[in-house]
Formats: C-alpha cells, sequence, structure tokens
C-alpha cells in the first residue's frame, strides 16, 4: 500500500519505543470506525508491553456502539470527567489522532491539542488532514475507514493483530462501510478475509451492531419514512429531527444512525441530508450519490466536511437561520441552490 511510507513507519515505531504514556483520541460523538480504531491500537500497544495507554473522547458513546469498548483498556470522556480526560493529553508525550483529519474534529479536547508538546500521528481518511500537525500521517480518502488503514499499518510495522485487536478493526470497517455498501475497495475484502480466516467472529458482529436495537428505533425509522421525509426537485431529500420527535420516541444517541441512507433507496434521489435538532444547533448528516459531493454541500451550507458521499456538519441556531422553524426553509434554499 503505497500510502503508508516507509519512513512514516520509522517514526511511529521510534516515538512508540520512547513513549512514556500515550493518548489515543478519536472524533467527536464517536461511531464505530474511531471506537473500533482508538480501541485496536489501544490493544496492540498494551499488547507491546506499553503500560501508560489511555483513549480519550471529547463525549461518552452512544449505548449501542458501548459493546466495541474493551475492558482491558482506559477511556476518558471528557462529558464526564473533563479534568481526567484533558490530563492524559496534558501529560501524554505521544498522541495519536485517529478517524479525523484535524483537531477541532475532537470538539471539546482541541486546546489540549493544542497546547500538548507530544509528539503526534494521525491516522485518518478524512479529506484534507491537516498534516502540518503532525510527526507522521498516514491518511487517505482512498480506503474504506480509519479502522482498515491502521490494519494495514500494524501489517507493515509487523505487530501482531491478535483477536481482540482484529475484531476491533472489523467492527470498525463494517459501521464505516456500512455493512460493505459504501467506500469498499480490493483492500477492504482482503482485510476482512484476513482477519476473518483468523478468527474474527463476523456472524457475532453483525448482530452486535445492527441487531440489537431497541424497539423505539424501529418505530422512529416507520415514523421519520412516512411522515418526515420531504423530497425536492432535482434529486434532494431531507428529514428533520426535532426536540419533539427525539422526546417521543425516547430517542437515545446513536438511534437514529443509518436513517440519513434510506432516502438514497429512492432511484430519483441523490443527495439526503437528516438534521437533528440538539443545544443551540442542529447537527446534519449527508449522504450522496457517486457524482454529487455530498462534502461539498457540508462544506459551502453546514460549516463542515469529511468525505465525498458521506460528510456531516452543523446548522447553528443565532448565526445561520433564527429559530429552529426556519431549518426547513434553509435547507430546501441550500439543495435549490446546490442541485441546479
Ligand atoms: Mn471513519
Amino acid at each position: 500500500m503505497d500510502i503508508i511510507q516507509q519512513e512514516s513507519i520509522h517514526t511511529l515505531k521510534a516515538l512508540t519505543q520512547s513513549a512514556a504514556k500515550v493518548a489515543v483520541v478519536g472524533h467527536t460523538h464517536p461511531d464505530g470506525d474511531a471506537l473500533g480504531a482508538t480501541t485496536g491500537l489501544a490493544l496492540a500497544l498494551l499488547s507491546r508491553g506499553k503500560k501508560d495507554v489511555c483513549c480519550v473522547f471529547s463525549d461518552t458513546p452512544a449505548d449501542n456502539l458501548q459493546f466495541i469498548l474493551s475492558p482491558e483498556v482506559t477511556y476518558l470522556f471528557q462529558d464526564r470527567n473533563a479534568e481526567k480526560a484533558e490530563a492524559c493529553i496534558r501529560e501524554a508525550d505521544l498522541v495519536f489522532l485517529l478517524d479525523c483529519n484535524a483537531f477541532d474534529r475532537t470538539e471539546g479536547l482541541k486546546d489540549a491539542l493544542e497546547a500538548s508538546s507530544a509528539r503526534k500521528i494521525l491516522i485518518d481518511h478524512h479529506l484534507n488532514p491537516d498534516r502540518s500537525r503532525f510527526d507522521a500521517a498516514f491518511s487517505t480518502p482512498e480506503i474504506s475507514s480509519a479502522s482498515e488503514l491502521l490494519y494495514w499499518v500494524l501489517k507493515a510495522l509487523e505487530w501482531d493483530v491478535t483477536l481482540p485487536v482484529g475484531t476491533a478493526l472489523l467492527t470498525g470497517m463494517t459501521t464505516d462501510t456500512n455493512n460493505f455498501a459504501n467506500s469498499v475497495y480490493p483492500s477492504t475484502f482482503r482485510m476482512a478475509s484476513e482477519l476473518i480466516a483468523a478468527g474474527v467472529d463476523r456472524d457475532a458482529l453483525l448482530q452486535k451492531i445492527y441487531s440489537s436495537y431497541r424497539e423505539n428505533r424501529v418505530r422512529l425509522m416507520g415514523y421519520m419514512q412516512y411522515e418526515g421525509l420531504r423530497l425536492l426537485p432535482g434529486g434532494g431529500a431531507y428529514m428533520i429531527l426535532t426536540r419533539d420527535i427525539q422526546r417521543r420516541f425516547d430517542l437515545r444517541e446513536g438511534e437514529s444512525e443509518g436513517l440519513v441512507n434510506v432516502p438514497l433507496t429512492i432511484g430519483a434521489v441523490r443527495l439526503s441530508l437528516l438534521l437533528k435538532e440538539d443545544e443551540g444547533h442542529f447537527r446534519v448528516s449527508i449522504r450522496s450519490r457517486k457524482g454529487t459531493s455530498a462534502q461539498a454541500l457540508a462544506q459551502r451550507y453546514f460549516h463542515g466536511g469529511g468525505h465525498e458521499n458521506a460528510s456531516g456538519g452543523k446548522l447553528f441556531i443565532g448565526p445561520d437561520i433564527a429559530s429552529p422553524q426556519e431549518a426547513a426553509t434553509f435547507v430546501e434554499n441550500a439543495l435549490k441552490d446546490f442541485l441546479k
């Protein structure tokens, strides 16, 4: 894999060897890839004899992703214990940033990362990585996930990919590709094939990822598709998950995962948005068909970015729209302008 340069592998090896305290950091609102990659790397470092390793996130993972967390690994969540989470980054002499392209994607941890004098390594697959901040950067959008990229980095390091490491990485890749539906490359199948041959239980994984939801989630998916879906001429689609709807269905973090993909199963739709109302803003998820750029829309209208066909951003109440009720009009105008 040309993305993995021998020079960066040497740097990673040397920095890991000399590091006493390692912080492994993932992006805000961690998804399966961020959790799988950080867990996989922490486990790999522990099995290499590193004693002081912690994974740090700005917020606690959704209930349905908690199964990815390993009992062997120390996790620190800033929303639970800000002092400990920030101290871990402050005291680390080596920091890994996984599944995000820049410090600000960790939200509340950004200041701690900027203040840190630790050596830093990036392992990511988003567009436009902030390479200047890192001693070594492994980054390409031509790969399924950070978990897959980490797998090939571990292979290049000639470190053992143990069963727990492999399980974490296969989980991250599976969730980021939506179970092999998008961003799949020949290397992705190779990774999966090698891990399954090594004994990773994919059936058990799929059960945990896709068949362990609460009833309310299935009902919400039905409700949003029946009542909430708006289709626009030109191939745009959007849904707004207001606070009211979230309350009505007792929605928890992570339970609307996958909903944004549903409108793209309609032949005429090429761009789908899901807005989820939060404190002072809407979280915006964007998915697009090949040939239409979710990334460009996210960047132009929603202060965001990510991948060409899967991006995210925010719509702020105050700066962008005067009240939550104006979200629909904002989205319709943005889509009208973008899809013309
Ligand atoms: Mn990812």
